[in-house]
């Protein structure tokens, strides 16, 4: 029994001795493409959090489809935002502006991936659909 505890009380303090910052850039440009997250994936485990920096300006983050039970989210346009993720599972996120444009990404935390029909069958339009269906290969492959 006692063992049983310690065991569990290292593996909490592991995760929260470990849990991480990921720095994602919302751009007007990357390379070839336009209103872009630098990261259209990122994998993590529960308890890290994502930061969003407003490297150039116009863009926010709003999320679209989330595992169940999460709660909306939607930052202001223009500033640096950041959210820690602790329930498993893919976060479909879009910039609001310019989501039609393709400015879509997602977080996958704790590699889950039980609501990845949720995500594929979220509504996007424009740019934005050619761009979910290559997230949609990436993570299914
Ligand atoms: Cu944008």
């Amino acid at each position: 029994m006692n063992k049983i505890l310690l065991v569990i009380t290292a593996l909490f303090f592991t995760n929260t001795l470990s849990a991480a910052t990921v720095e994602i850039e919302m751009l007007n440009r990357l390379g070839k493409e336009s209103m872009v997250y630098s990261e259209s994936i990122v994998n993590i485990q529960s308890g890290d959090t994502v930061k969003w920096l407003a490297t150039t300006k116009g863009h926010n983050v709003q999320f679209l489809t989330t595992p169940e039970g999460v709660g909306a989210f939607r930052s202001k346009l223009n500033v640096d935002t950041e959210y820690t993720f602790t329930v498993p599972g893919i976060y479909l996120y879009q910039c609001t502006p310019h989501k039609n444009m393709g400015m879509i990404a997602v977080v996958v935390v704790d590699n889950n991936l039980d609501n990845i029909e949720a995500i594929s069958s979220s509504k996007v339009a424009g740019k934005s659909k050619g761009r979910l269906a290559k997230i949609i290969d990436t993570l299914s492959s």
